[in-house]
């Protein structure tokens, strides 16, 4: 029984001992922005509690019972003066749910809450639950808008056939959830949908990405921005594309926005991710775009290609190749949080600030499309650096 009970002690100093790891940043940044040593949450985060039965009578070897396989695509929210996740956690069954972790500084010290979010149920329960944008709204609450992905009823035969919509949720302290209904637009499938903090013109302002199918955006896709008047009941109404794939870009095959925008004097800051096919598989890379303050569908600023890829280690998870970002925090001193998940596996976080985002969007050129013109970008540039 001593030898029993060490084992736990073993594992639960172990896991104390990662929970408290230091995170410093990297030594080498492009300026603007800069990555950290250590993801700040991984399944290893996961509370013991939740893995182990720890009653010697019940699980006399000591096994874990319950196994979580990822931790990734976090929303985030500053709260209480703490930088809190709303992690996807996707056990060995392969569902996922939401699990609150908290730091007190945003880069290490990340501790999950007691229990997962216990997720109130609408009549049609959710198969599976994933990738929360959390947005503390004017109305006073803060919504967790997520994916709710349900088995496909019009095909019955294919059991990979499922449905994505937008579900939501909101709460006042992010235990207990008051549950919406989902979406109701007649644009198809939807995912990646992210409630914009503020009202416009007294309505609810919603980004989505409208898709034919499960996987495949098909004809439509790109970003969206539509509007509902009433939260209990969510119609979503003037649907338009405001962000467009195009051909031979980053987002040549699909996009979505990531987190709620973040508001700055010049322009409404967005994080999206972008998505390309490969040789070897889709290639999913996080980058910026700018729209206007007075007209939240005009986009302003968009910089060429990638803000963040996943670099070597990063490419390595589940689902190889993959960034993904759907929280970040503003701090009052302008500090920008940026969370994003590796290749369906862990979370990391990457700092920058508003004044070093808001050059990055003006002053990186914006794509021309050709290589001839990417050419002849570096070539001015040769030359106006000549003259220095
Ligand atoms: O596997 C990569 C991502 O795929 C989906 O995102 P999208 O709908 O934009 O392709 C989501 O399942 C997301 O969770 C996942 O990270």
């Amino acid at each position: 029984t001593i030898n029993k009970l060490s084992n736990f002690q073993k594992l639960l100093e172990r896991h104390q001992k990662l929970i408290e790891r230091a995170n410093h940043p990297e030594e080498i940044s492009n300026g603007v922005y800069e990555r950290f040593q250590f993801p700040v949450i991984t399944a290893a985060h996961t509370p013991l509690e939740w893995r182990y039965d720890f009653n010697l009578d019940t699980n006399p070897y000591g096994l874990e019972r319950i196994g979580i396989n990822a931790t990734f695509n976090p929303g985030a929210i500053k709260w209480n003066d703490n930088y809190v996740l709303a992690l996807r956690v996707e056990g060995n069954d392969r569902k996922s749910f939401f699990a609150i972790a908290e730091s007190p500084n945003g880069v290490d010290n990340f501790k999950f809450w007691e229990k997962p979010v216990v997720l109130p149920q609408t009549d049609e329960p959710d198969t599976n639950v994933y990738d929360m944008r959390l947005t503390r709204h004017k109305d006073g609450w803060i919504y967790g808008v997520f994916c709710t992905e349900r088995k496909d009823k019009n095909r019955p035969e294919d059991t990979t056939a499922a449905v994505a919509n937008a579900g939501i949720a909101r709460t006042k302290d992010l235990v207990n959830w008051e549950r919406l209904p989902d979406l109701i637009s007649n644009s198809g499938q939807q995912r990646n949908v992210v409630l914009h903090p503020e009202f416009v013109d007294g309505k609810y302002a919603l980004y989505t990405r409208p898709q034919d199918g499960f996987i495949e955006v098909g004809k439509g896709g790109g970003i969206g921005l539509g509007y509902v008047k009433d939260l209990n009941n969510p119609v979503l109404e003037e649907e338009k594309i405001i962000n467009h794939k195009a051909y031979h870009t980053i987002y040549e095959m699909k996009n979505g926005l990531g987190p709620a925008p973040i508001k700055t004097k010049e322009g409404w800051l967005h994080l999206a991710h972008g998505v390309r096919n490969t040789a070897g598989g889709l290639r999913y890379t996080l980058y910026l775009f700018m729209t206007a303050l007075e007209d939240i569908s005009k986009v302003i600023h968009q910089p060429a290609g990638y803000f963040m890829a996943p670099n070597y280690t990063e490419t390595v998870g589940d689902v190889p190749n993959v960034l993904f970002g759907n929280g970040w925090i503003k701090d009052e001193d302008g500090k920008v949080f940026i969370y994003y998940a590796s290749s369906d596996t862990r979370s990391h976080v990457a700092v920058s600030s508003v004044e070093k985002l808001l050059d990055y969007v003006k002053n990186t050129p914006e794509d021309d499309f050709t290589s001839a013109a990417s050419v002849d970008k570096i070539v001015q540039r040769v030359d106006r650096n000549k003259t220095l």
